[in-house]
């Protein structure tokens, strides 16, 4: 795999489609133009044409073409985009062609935009961003994602980053002038100061990151309870579809099962759970044990009885549902908050209602700075330099404190820093990263 190859792929979708886009990128893009059209267009500028198979000149399809001059391009390099008619052997025919032409070969998954940040168009935090963009499937991920491809956390990382490097001058100005009489008043106080501050703008990043990760990742809702409750048949209502197994015979649901939805805006997956009761079934017992873990982790567990009892104490956050609200025998518990049944339907958008305040309550507002892993361990990295910076200063005492030491601390601040965003060599992040974008990229 060279970087000095030309490359291209579909970069649109399934196929057959109304429209097909074929980019190619690097050093021969304008003799691909060449070859095909006859000409290289203006740059920026659509030309709609006839491409021609060298070197018989067989017309391949008739569409529109569009050139653009490295580096004002997506990828930095020489850029070319077909766009086409939709149909396979239409494409068949030119990716052929195109893998003809001496020096070109079909790219990689996310290459183009390997190539994008190789040449600086787009950093590691932009990159994430930009993979999250496209696997976006509700309104709150389309919108974290937007602003994270967009840079808004580089942006924010470059000033703390900055404010940082500022700090770190005063103190190493401190430790250069400490033999001379004239040393400059309390410029480590400054410093301090300043650490202090950011230190308090990264912590409120972090904290906000479980939000951020949340989004990314879908609300997850566990549905629990006692077997029989009406858990599958939930499930079912909810997801519009007989996804779940539903049975009168206790201890049917034995594996977890996800569905994906989206509610208030929110990709939200449920999980049906086996019911918890005491039981000799190897196999069910094994499920339980996994209902129980899944219940722990999941961002909200409803607890599902026939009489609305309160969950078990290791679910105490988990929001009690009365089920089969229809049949006569379960008349309403004491401050009860919800009876549904799924059968009539009765409660069930007054639960949906709870689940979508639920949703935007831990996914609304701002989008999250922090949305992935990697970053938020970055972050703490960097925090925790911070605080060893100032607890430095704190313990210190009296003329005691060692400069060099707190010069290194907002040193390796300002590295983690740079890992978040990727300033520093991350090759090994970035072919993990890039193997999960799609071809065409
Ligand atoms: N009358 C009535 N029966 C229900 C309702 N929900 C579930 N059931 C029945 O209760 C039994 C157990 O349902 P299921 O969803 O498999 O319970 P699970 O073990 O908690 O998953 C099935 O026979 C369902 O048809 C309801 O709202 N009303
Ligand atoms: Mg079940």
């Amino acid at each position: 795999m060279r970087s000095s190859d030309t490359i291209f792929a579909l970069s649109s979708g399934r196929l057959p489609s109304g429209v097909a886009l074929v980019r190619i990128s690097g050093p021969s893009a304008r003799a691909a133009a060449q070859a095909l059209a006859g000409t290289v267009p203006a740059p920026r500028h659509a030309t709609y044409t006839i491409l021609r198979a060298p070197p018989t000149g067989e017309a391949l399809d008739r569409g529109l073409i569009l050139f653009f001059e490295g580096p004002r391009s997506a990828t930095g390099e020489d850029l070319l985009e077909l766009h086409l008619h939709g149909g396979r052997a239409v494409v068949a025919a030119v990716l052929s062609t195109l893998s003809g032409l001496d020096g070109f070969r079909p790219a990689q998954p996310g290459e183009f935009t390997r190539r994008a940040h190789a040449n600086g168009k787009m950093d590691l935090a932009e990159v994430e961003g930009l993979g999250d963009l496209i696997a976006a499937e509700s309104e709150a991920q389309r919108r974290q994602a937007l602003a994270q491809a967009s840079g808004v956390l580089s942006r924010r990382v470059s000033g703390w980053r900055a404010r940082l490097i500022r700090a770190l001058a005063l103190v190493e100005a401190t430790i250069d002038f400490s033999d001379e009489d004239d040393v400059p008043e309390d410029l480590t106080g400054p410093a301090l100061l300043e650490t202090g501050l950011l230190r308090e703008e990264l912590a409120a990043a972090l904290a906000d990151s479980a939000r951020g990760e949340m989004v990314r990742d879908g609300l997850s809702i566990a549905i629990a309870g006692p077997p029989n409750a009406g858990k599958s048949t939930l499930l079912n209502r909810l997801a519009g579809r007989e996804a779940a197994i539903v049975s009168h015979r206790p201890g049917t649901t034995r594996d977890l099962l996800e569905v994906h939805l989206e509610l208030a805006g929110q990709a939200v997956t449920l999980i049906d759970t086996a019911g918890l009761r005491e039981t000799d079934d190897e196999v069910e017992a094994e499920g339980i044990r996994r209902a129980r873990a899944r219940a722990a982790s999941a961002d909200l567990v409803l607890w599902l009885s026939e009489e609305g009892a309160p969950p078990p104490p290791e679910l105490a956050q988990a929001l009690a549902v009365r089920t089969k609200a229809d049949q006569a025998e379960t008349g309403p518990g004491e401050d009860e908050r919800l009876a549904i049944s799924a059968a009539t339907g009765q409660g069930i958008d007054e639960l949906i209602a709870l689940i979508e305040a639920r949703a935007a309550e831990l996914g609304g507002g701002e989008p999250a700075l922090i949305t992935r892993e990697r970053q938020r361990l970055a972050l703490k990295d960097a925090l925790a330099h911070l605080d060893r910076a100032l607890a430095r200063a704190d313990g210190g005492g009296e003329g005691l404190l060692a400069e060099d030491l707190l010069a290194e601390d907002l040193r390796l601040a300002a590295r983690a820093l740079d890992a978040l965003v990727g300033r520093v060599d991350m090759e090994d992040v970035l072919d993990a990263l890039f193997r999960t974008f799609c071809i065409g990229k």
